[in-house]
Order: structure tokens, then sequence, then C-alpha cells
């Protein structure tokens, strides 16, 4: 258990923390990577713990999981090829999937033991890995993705934790130009990108060097995830030159798309009214990006 002073110590949200009541711990261990719990708690159903940071909880997984897949994937007519970078629950899988366009889905996530944790206590995210298109890579995206022929995605997500630890180098301009160069002309990166409330600078930075690297428009959203430090988190969408892609309008609308629409594969949380909307910025929001 913490202390108070570890607890409000966080370098991404020093001052502040969210609490959720523990009924049962159901796992805890130690990957070459990070620290993982599981535990069930009393209003969220299990939540996934890495390094002392939610990363998702059963009850509002959909919110975060099905904005980064669908704000990329309904942008573009007809995405065949995509990878997710990070992701190793499987909840982003399960979100692709729907796409009947989609021919491969390949995941590169770094940590085994998130795989087989999400595998026993979330099988509601783990179900993505069943679908016979997903192709799993373990291992580290950086490696993944300079090795990665050019132009062979449609699409890529990244799904990964926040810059401290791992995924460290994930916001730096080196990875974002191997992802340009793995993307094929007029593809799409749907990355996280934190909160609007909490790390100005930060998006202020993703931006700025994601404006120099995707020519084909880069564009923030956000929506509300409420076990996420301050309560929402944002996603940068960006576009490799080419056919233009217009985020603000999806041209790939989920309710046409019928491996989304059936057998309970139903949204719980996105459709093309949200995506819409999640471009909307408040207005201080507006103002601390304009510049970048
Ligand atoms: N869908 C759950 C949301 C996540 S999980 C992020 C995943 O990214 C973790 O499983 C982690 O092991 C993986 N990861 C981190 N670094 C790398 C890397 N270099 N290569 C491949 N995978 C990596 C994100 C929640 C964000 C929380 C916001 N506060």
């Amino acid at each position: 258990k913490p202390s108070k002073a570890q607890y409000f110590n966080n370098p991404m949200w020093p001052g502040e923390a969210h609490s959720l009541k523990v009924e049962k711990i159901l796992y805890q261990g130690k990957s070459p990577y990070q620290e993982v719990l599981v535990f069930e708690s009393s209003t969220y159903g299990n939540v996934l713990v890495l390094d002392g940071i939610v990363q998702l909880t059963d009850k509002d997984e959909c919110a975060y999981q099905e904005m980064v897949t669908h704000l990329a994937l309904c942008s573009i007519p007809s995405p065949k090829n995509v990878l997710v970078v990070g992701g190793g629950d499987g909840g982003v899988l399960r979100e692709i999937a729907k796409h009947d366009s989609v021919e491969t889905i390949d995941i590169c996530e770094i940590d085994q033991l998130v795989i087989d944790v999400c595998k026993d206590f979330f099988p509601r995210l783990y179900v993505g890995y069943k679908d016979p298109r997903v192709r799993l890579h373990v291992g580290d995206a950086v490696e993944f993705l300079r090795n990665s022929p050019e132009g062979k995605y449609d699409a890529i997500i990244v799904d990964s934790s926040d810059p401290i630890g791992p995924a460290q180098e994930l916001v730096e301009k080196p990875f974002f130009q191997t992802i340009a160069r793995a993307l094929k002309p007029g593809g799409v990166l749907s990355n996280l990108a934190e909160s609007m409330w909490l790390h100005t600078h930060l998006i202020q930075d993703m931006l700025s060097i994601c404006r120099e690297v995707f020519k084909g428009g880069v564009h923030y959203a956000w929506a509300s995830v409420p076990t996420y430090p301050s309560g929402v988190i944002g996603f940068l969408l960006c576009a490799k030159d080419g056919p233009p892609v217009d985020f603000l309008t999806p041209v790939n609308p989920i309710e046409k798309i019928e491996g989304a629409t059936k057998d309970g594969r139903e949204m719980r949380f996105y459709n093309s009214e949200i995506h819409r909307a999640a471009f909307i910025l408040p207005t201080f929001v507006k103002r601390e990006l304009e510049a970048y």
C-alpha cells in the first residue's frame, strides 16, 4: 500500500490521485518491464494497473478502446491492414475486428505478462485475440516498426502506456517517423494523447512533432474516461501525405458496418455523432494548441 506522500507523487499528475474501493486483489506480479496488478473494484468491475497507473476497467474500457480505434478506422474508406502498438489486453483488437474490410491485424505488445493476465481476468477484452486475422508479435514496438516494410498499413493505432517506463520512446520524433514510413499514402495514425487538463505541454510537443511528420493533417480529439487522471483522455489523429483524410466527418460510418452492428458486437460508446463531437475543443484548449 503506498504512503500518502507516494500516493500524490506520480510525476505525470503530481498532487492529485483518484481512488477506487478494492474488493479483492486478483493478481499481483512483476514482469521485466513493469509491475502488474489486477483487482476487483466495488463499482468499476476488474481493474488493470501497470506501475501504479490504471490502464483499464471493465466499466469504462469501452470509451477509450472504441474511440482510439474507430476515430481512425471510420475516417478512411476501407481499412485493410492495421497495426496495434501496445494494447496487450486485446480490447483494441476486438474493436478493429468489427470492421469487415480489415484483412490483417498485427499487434506488437512488449509485455507477455499483460497478455496472460488479461486472458485470465478480462475475457471481454481478450476475446479480441480470437479473430483469425490477428497476428501477435511480442516485443518492443520501436524495434518492430523499424523493421516493418514501407507503406504496409492503412492504419496504426498506438494504445500504449504513459511516456514513463517502456513507452518513453513512443512520444519521440524518430518513432513517429517510423510510423509514417510504415503507413500507406493516405494512411492514418490514432495515438493516445494524454489529458488536456494536465498535459498541455506534452500535447503541444506531440502536436508539433506530428505536424512536421504527417503532412496529410493532424487533429486533436478527446473523450471522457472516468478512471483516467482528470477523467478525460485525448487522441491525436494524423494522416500521411496522399489522398486527403477528413477526420472530422467519418467517411466510413460505423452504423453501416455489418460486423459492428450484430451479435452483441454493438458499440457501447462510439457513434458517428460522438466522432464529430470529439474534435470540438474547449476554448482554453483551442487557445493553448492553436500555435502548434
Ligand atoms: N488498452 C489498455 C490501455 C493501455 S495499455 C498500454 C500497453 O502498452 C501495455 O500493455 C504496455 O505493456 C504496452 N507498451 C508500453 N510500451 C510499449 C512498447 N514500447 N512496445 C509495445 N508495447 C508497449 C494504455 C492506457 C493509458 C493510460 C493513460 N493514463
